[in-house]
């Protein structure tokens, strides 16, 4: 596939805060261009709701969670009370953010998978930018340090990159638009072509891993692995199991919360059928259920029929029982033994933890043997 660049307009207007003792001119910092090596391939929402409302155990792919109101409610459901992920990771790069860019080597280009606009990302991109201080307390470019973030969703890229371009001018910042294996490997071959020095700094947040089964989490890291050279590393953040005393009703209450957020989030995938393949769920019909399944240490969610229907789906008739669950996600958690082991089996190793004050949550530094 070619690759199609979309250039963005270097900015004329700046809008960051300078810090008083750097020199940042307005106009200072590479032009930016998004590279797009996805291709106009679309999911088949049809014939992916078919299969799953076929199958013995109905379930819905957790892709087709995230439409725009599903991607909103996400955002709510990040700042909750009861879900701690978010914070406990923020904390945990709070508090090490330069222990761990210090790890890297002098020269390596920060992958982030997913397009990271959110304090996550500036926490670490502030560092790097603290590392570009010369001795006159002024900052230069790098350029053998980059920053590249992949995701899928072009427009939320380009947006998000923007932002950062103009608030880290002297970071170097490469968007891809792709699905993160894919991104990786064209990233792969930028470095051997143009900085095959740089080490590959591949940071995956938010436990999202978590939400492959245990056999894709395996394959992908595998498949990653394969795709790096030796020293490379992935920084890969994952929620913790219950095995390290973690409270089951902290893991219940993050999936259940108070104000119905988690709940409207699950539900709308419903909506999104309806709405998209103009079906006729009913959807007060349906409630959100979650909970902690300790022997598979993860989070299970579903939607329950609260009575019998059917769904009409090209022409195809699926009966619902009352009391029947359709599949909607899984969460999994893990503990740092299981951390290790997945890594082991893809040939890296676990030569880092850092923890949030509560353990609740980690960060692992996996170097490529
Ligand atoms: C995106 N992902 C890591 C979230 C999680 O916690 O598994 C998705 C989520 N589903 C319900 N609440 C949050």
């Amino acid at each position: 596939m070619t690759p199609t660049t979309q250039s963005i307009q270097p900015l004329v207007e700046i809008s960051f805060k300078p810090s008083p003792i750097l020199n940042i001119g307005a106009n200072f910092g590479p032009p930016l261009s998004l590279v797009n090596i996805r291709g106009d391939e679309h999911d088949s929402l049809q014939t992916d709701v078919l299969r799953g409302l076929l199958h013995e155990q109905k379930y819905l792919l957790p892709k087709y969670l995230y439409d725009q109101r599903g991607s909103e409610l996400f955002e709510e459901i990040t700042v909750l009370p009861e879900y701690y992920l978010t914070r406990a990771e923020q904390e945990i790069l709070d508090n090490h953010a330069s222990e761990i860019i210090h790890r890297a080597e002098t020269e390596f280009w920060l992958i982030e998978l997913g397009a990271g606009s959110g304090k996550k990302t500036r926490r670490l991109l502030q560092t790097i930018q603290e590392l570009t201080v010369n001795y006159n307390g002024e900052i230069s470019v790098k350029p053998h340090i980059r920053y590249m973030p992949i995701d899928i969703s072009e427009e939320f890229l380009y947006e998000s990159s923007l932002a950062l371009q103009r608030d880290f001018p002297t970071i170097p910042m490469q968007p891809v638009c792709a699905e993160f294996l894919q991104g990786v490997e064209y990233i792969v071959e930028r470095r051997n072509q143009e900085q095959p020095s740089a080490q590959l700094l591949i940071y995956f947040p938010g436990s999202t891993i978590g939400n492959l089964t245990r056999e894709e989490a395996s394959a992908f890291v595998l498949r990653l692995r394969s795709l790096l050279q030796p020293n490379d590393a992935f920084l890969l953040a994952a929620d913790m199991n219950h095995t390290n005393g973690k409270n089951l009703h902290i893991l219940h209450e993050a999936y259940n919360d108070a104000d119905g957020i988690t709940s409207a989030f699950n539900l709308n995938i419903l909506h999104r059928i309806n709405r998209e393949l103009c079906t006729d769920i009913p959807l007060d019909a349906y409630k959100h259920c979650a909970y902690y399944n300790a022997g598979e240490s993860r989070v299970e969610l579903f939607v329950e029929s609260t009575r019998y229907h059917s769904i009409t789906i090209d022409n195809c008739t699926i009966p619902v029982a009352a009391g029947e669950r359709i599949h909607t996600e899984f969460s999994h958690k893990f503990s740092e033994e299981m951390i290790r082991n997945m890594a082991a089996l893809a040939d890296f190793s676990l030569t880092a933890t850092w923890t949030d004050s509560r353990k609740f949550f980690g960060l692992y530094w996996l170097c490529a043997c």
